[in-house]
């Protein structure tokens, strides 16, 4: 067998016919990627999911669980060493204890493996017992899909962009200004390398605050264990005419590039590229309540992060994947349990206008496509009012601020999305015809019976969504 991807030294296409040939002969592995931008829900739903697929009880929209195929629901060791576990106790303790509260954020890949003991269904079902199919769900910050674009980029490519992108942009002014004094032919010195690096990673923070979504490096924003490391202690600065080695631009160009080698391509090899299935979680309700800015921004944050699921698109990409893909992608629209059931199509309805422009560019090279409004962890029942003369159809729950039990009208959501997408796109300040609030909830109290998860909204349906047709 010839293995055309090993030459520029990415091994994956060993693991994965491994992984093809156990897959297809003993235990089959589903990966289930879940992604997001920060607090968009990702803990909370995987730890809702594992729960709710270790007690069925709520689960009658996962088709294999509800005709009772599913025999026993188990976490094992995950496959690989060097990735951090998912902390599902952890974050589940947190949800269901006497006092429930909201995980902490975190803010790196993580992983577990849920092993599912399954019975086949139809005519399989008497020739064989049941097998085991296990499901590894990888979790990982949308921010660092940003990085592809970096992957097709030189260093003198990306520099040129990058400044050209700042020049107009008044969060950009101090590091420009500080830039143009810099000779990039001059020798390297530690001191201002780390300067010109703290004031690029300045102006991504401020820029992320003005609602701008382009900011990469995405480990300056999220830099966890790399923090302070030369990988990280770069920046774009005009390009001199000539730069011998050992100038501030050579070594600039030198960490640019380790960060692409050594950061950025190892988690598209080791982890992206190796996603089955894949979930998209956005918080399109909070950014309906932040503004029209906040719902473009979103906007064009999906389409950014949705490029990586159109390998076609990128050199780097299609070389990783030999022509593999994502064989399923889901866009989540979370925390539904703000609204009352009957505005969920609604809300549905705007998560698909969210992701049409990138989904329609390349259909995402085949892969199935879907979107649904899901909350993870219910933290509200409804409630419908008579306010002014009016029936209104309200959430209720324990506000997080302060702790009462309120009802709480987020406003009605548009049947057509675009009322709300539209005036995004033309930069409206404020929407003309609904004002939307936002309410953080506390999780509820929960008393669980014996089989059964935290309580959710659709949940079952995204499950089955995702890996129903392999159970
Ligand atoms: N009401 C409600 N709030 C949620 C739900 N999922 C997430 N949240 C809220 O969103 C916050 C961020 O969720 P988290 O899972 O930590 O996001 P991550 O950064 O993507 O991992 C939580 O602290 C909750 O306040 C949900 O299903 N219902
Ligand atoms: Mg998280």
């Amino acid at each position: 067998m010839v293995f055309g991807g090993i030459a520029d030294g990415m091994s994956r296409g060993v693991e994965s016919i491994g992984d093809a040939v156990s897959g297809a002969f003993f235990e089959p592995v589903i990966r289930l990627g879940v992604t997001g931008l920060s607090r968009a829900g990702k803990t909370v739903f995987i730890t809702s999911l594992v729960a709710n697929l270790m007690d069925r009880a709520r689960m009658p929209q996962l088709v294999a669980a509800a005709e009772g195929r599913v025999l026993a629901a188990y976490l094992q060791p995950q496959p690989d060493d060097t990735v951090p576990r998912f902390d599902f106790e952890g974050h589940l303790a947190d949800l269901t204890g006497a006092e429930p509260v909201w995980p902490e954020s975190t803010r790196a890949v993580s992983q577990l493996r849920l092993s599912l003991r399954v019975r086949p269904a139809g005519l399989l079902a008497g020739l064989q017992g049941p097998r085991t199919v296990h499901l590894d769900i990888v979790d990982y910050p949308g921010e660092w899909l940003l990085d592809l674009e970096l992957m097709d980029l030189s260093y003198a490519a990306w520099t040129a962009r990058v400044l050209e992108r700042l020049e107009p942009r008044a969060e950009a002014a101090a590091y420009l200004a500080a830039v143009r004094e810099v000779d990039g032919a001059a020798a390297f010195e530690e001191a201002e390398a780390r300067r010109l690096a703290t004031g690029f990673a300045d102006y991504l923070n401020a820029a992320r605050a003005a609602g701008f979504s382009d900011c990469t490096p995405g480990r300056f924003l999220l830099p966890g264990e790399l923090a302070g490391s030369p990988v990280l202690t770069f920046a774009p600065i005009p390009e001199p005419e000539r730069a011998r080695r050992g100038s501030l631009w050579r070594e600039m160009e030198r960490r640019y590039e380790a960060y692409k080698s050594r950061v950025v391509q190892p988690f598209f090899r080791d982890h992206f590229s190796r996603i089955d299935r894949q979930i998209v979680l956005v918080d399109a309700l909070g950014a309906i309540h932040s503004g029209p800015a906040a719902m473009e921004d979103l906007r064009r944050a999906l389409a950014d992060i949705l490029a990586a699921f159109r390998p076609g698109q990128n050199a780097f990409l299609s070389r990783l994947f030999l022509g593999r893909r994502v064989e399923k992608i889901l866009f989540a629209a979370t925390k539904a349990d703000h609204l009352h059931h009957h505005q969920h199509a609604a809300l549905t309805s705007i998560m698909e206008a969210l992701v049409r422009e990138a989904k329609d560019r390349a259909d995402f090279a085949g892969a199935r496509t879907g979107a649904m409004s899901i909350a993870a962890l219910r933290a509200t029942v409804e409630e419908t009012l008579s306010h002014g003369g009016r029936e209104l159809d309200c959430v209720r729950g324990t506000l997080l601020k302060d702790g009462r039990m309120a009802a709480f009208y987020p406003g009605e959501l548009p049947a057509d999305p675009q009322r709300l997408l539209g005036p995004a796109r033309a930069g409206a300040e404020r929407w003309l015809d609904e004002d939307y609030e936002v309410m953080t909830f506390a999780p509820a109290k929960l008393r669980l019976r014996p089989g059964e998860g935290p309580p959710h909204i659709r949940l079952d349906k995204a499950a089955q969504f995702l890996i129903g047709d392999r159970l």
